[in-house]
């Protein structure tokens, strides 16, 4: 990493160890019986003690270190601060990615720090305390678990080479929080596209093709699920809702793991728009013959993605 780069990355670090003392000091709570959980906007989009104050932690530290950058938080934009992102240096920041999760004891629950400059995040740290896996990233210098293992992984699983079609892909797709039914119908009928054969589609012909995948999981984590892509333990994860603190810093982690994010309704070749909700991130592997970095491979997925 360049000098600077190198001591933002190193602060998000101790910044994402601080928060994650607190996320497990939290997690003694019994949150549900003691009414310490409350519903933000939807009945289902859950935040607690903990995510408030993890949150106003790492802002404060922020604010005492570097006074002049911008900062974007899940909660204080909860609270009524406007959610802009502009060129200047901005850390962006879920306390807890995962709440609901976090609730329940089901352990993908991390802690997302990101530093964008000029709108591209250039340093992306996400750490899940619960397994203990530190994901971390600056621009140009490749990604890593727990500091000094390479993303994608290699052990245990040598590393398979990315499926030509996505009839053979293992796909992380989430249902979100806005449960409002004409939104929940056009998510599950593209999970339903996803898992079944063409010619099976009991909504209708809509003249979209339907893929055949392996399987669908859902870690209930933005963060953890492009995370989990950059490991390589799965080749895509789509989905339709995320907020910006819930992605910034696991795209920077997928790409400089060598895969790609793009906007989960296409056809924009582009990287995602980070205020746009739609992501679509495809993971690396050996390129096709041809196809030297793997790329129009990647495209080749997430295209077939956008057809579902
Ligand atoms: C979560 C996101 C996840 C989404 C969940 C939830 P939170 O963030 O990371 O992608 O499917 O519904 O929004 O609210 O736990 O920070």
């Amino acid at each position: 990493a360049s000098e600077d780069l190198q001591v933002y990355l190193d602060f998000a670090i101790s910044l994402a160890r601080e928060g994650a003392q607190l996320i497990l000091e939290g997690s003694k709570a019994r949150y549900v019986s003691q009414g310490m959980v409350v519903s933000k906007s939807d009945p289902t989009d859950l935040v607690t003690e903990t995510d408030k104050k993890v949150e106003e932690v790492v802002k404060k530290r922020l604010k005492e270190r570097f006074p002049q950058h911008k900062f974007i938080g899940e909660e204080s934009v909860s609270n009524g601060e406007v959610l802009v992102l502009t060129n200047e240096p901005t850390w962006i920041v879920d306390p807890i990615d995962g709440t609901t999760n976090f609730v329940h004891g089901f352990h993908y629950v991390a802690i997302s720090i990101a530093l964008t400059i000029n709108k591209e995040t250039v340093v992306g740290v996400v750490y899940n305390p619960f397994l203990n896996e530190l994901f971390t990233a600056s621009k140009n210098s490749g990604a890593f678990l727990n500091l000094s293992t390479r993303l994608p992984l290699s052990h245990p699983h040598p590393p398979l080479p990315l499926p030509s079609s996505l009839s053979h892909c293992l796909v992380l797709a989430e249902y979100g929080h806005d449960r409002t039914p004409h939104v929940i119908d056009k998510k599950t009928m593209s999970i339903y596209n996803m898992l079944t054969r063409p010619g099976d589609n009991r909504w209708g012909d809509s003249g979209k093709k339907a893929g055949l995948v392996h399987g669908v999981r859902s870690l209930g984590s933005g963060a953890l699920n492009l995370c989990t892509v950059a490991k390589g333990q799965a080749d895509l994860y789509w989905e339709v809702g995320p907020w910006v603190w819930d992605v910034a810093a696991a795209t920077l982690i997928l790409e400089e793991a060598g895969g790609i994010v793009v906007d989960a309704y296409g056809p924009d070749e582009g990287p995602a728009d980070f205020l746009g909700r739609r992501f679509l991130g495809v993971r690396a592997g050996s390129p096709v013959p041809g196809d030297k970095t793997g790329r129009e491979s990647q495209l080749r997925l997430a295209k077939e993605m956008w057809d579902v």
